[in-house]
């Protein structure tokens, strides 16, 4: 299986200018996806942040499952950090992540006060991985569409600034993953839930990871979207790939099959599904145990 790695030019110099801007802003916004909030938190990022005021947002939580999520929110509360789960195209977007920044930034908000300051102002960086939906919250957050999205990778290419009536001011940043994954199978978590270009890596690879991962935790699903009987389910996922392929009647095009299974994950199409298990990354516990 070939590697699975995206990381070009603009994305070193994303960091860079990120970088460069952290004196200017009180809180930074890390977002990850919460299909895969650990796969999806970029070490890059984690590296640059150290003292920084830093809220932690699980994004996509409508497309993941809620008891894992809620699994992994206990898990980051636990070491004291600040996280939360969102639909950032909600309506309660703005209450959702006000209250936790003027949380976190009470002190500060409290000197404004004291200082005789109207209007408070909170300034944030907004960032993270490819397509997690950092530009569709900082429009929501400010109620205009100025930034622009779309459900592909790479969309944002330079950092812009937003603000709100209310004394917000974002600023959006461009997607980015770091230089090598750690294992490979980040690389097919961050493929499968739509953060790396489609033509980097081979569809069919990517897609036999997802079924496979499918068939362990959420086999009914699979079953009923692609009718499938339990013995279907026991096949080598190869085989597995070649009938769904016949059921959708694209012959034996079995690339295109795997796109296609890859945009119902991503659509919510096969249910609420999240890949990454507390029980693989809390060494911690595990190590006690
Ligand atoms: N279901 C769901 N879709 C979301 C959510 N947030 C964003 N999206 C969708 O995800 C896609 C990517 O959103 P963007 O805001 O462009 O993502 P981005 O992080 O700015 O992406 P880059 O600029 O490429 O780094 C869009 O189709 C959004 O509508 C969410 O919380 N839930
Ligand atoms: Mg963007």
């Amino acid at each position: 299986m070939a590697n699975i790695q995206w990381y070009p030019g603009h994305m070193a110099k994303a960091i860079r200018e990120i970088q460069e801007k952290l004196h200017l802003v009180d809180i930074i916004f890390e977002l990850v996806d919460a299909r895969i909030p650990e796969s999806s938190r970029n070490p890059k990022v984690k590296e640059i942040i150290q003292q920084k005021p830093h809220l932690l947002i699980l994004t996509k939580s409508d497309l993941a499952d809620p008891s894992i999520t809620k699994q992994w929110l206990d898990y980051y509360h636990a070491q004291g950090q600040y996280a939360i789960a969102v639909d950032s195209r909600a309506r309660t977007i703005e209450r959702d992540i006000q209250g936790p920044a003027q949380t976190i930034l009470a002190q500060r908000l409290q000197n404004q006060t004291e200082r005789g300051l109207k209007k408070q102002t909170i300034r944030a960086v907004c960032v993270g991985i490819p397509n997690v939906g950092k530009s569709t919250l900082l429009n929501h957050l400010v109620n205009k569409k100025i930034a622009k999205t779309a459900d592909r990778p790479g969309v944002t290419k330079n950092q812009q600034w937003l603000k709100s009536k209310n004394g917000l001011a974002l600023l959006d940043t461009p997607g980015i993953l770091w230089p090598k994954f750690e294992d490979q199978l980040i690389g097919q978590k961050l493929a499968f839930t739509g953060a790396i270009k489609e033509k980097l890596f081979a569809s069919d690879d990517v897609a036999l990871f997802g079924l496979a991962f499918f068939i362990q935790h959420y086999p009914e699903v699979l079953k009923e979207r692609y009718r499938l009987t339990k013995t279907d389910l026991e096949l080598a996922t190869p085989d597995l790939l070649l009938k769904i392929t016949k059921f959708l009647g694209m012959g034996d095009d079995y690339d295109r099959a795997s796109n296609r299974i890859m945009l119902d994950a991503r659509k919510g199409k096969l249910g609420r599904f999240t890949l990454d298990r507390i029980e693989d990354f809390d060494h911690e516990t595990n190590d006690h145990n």
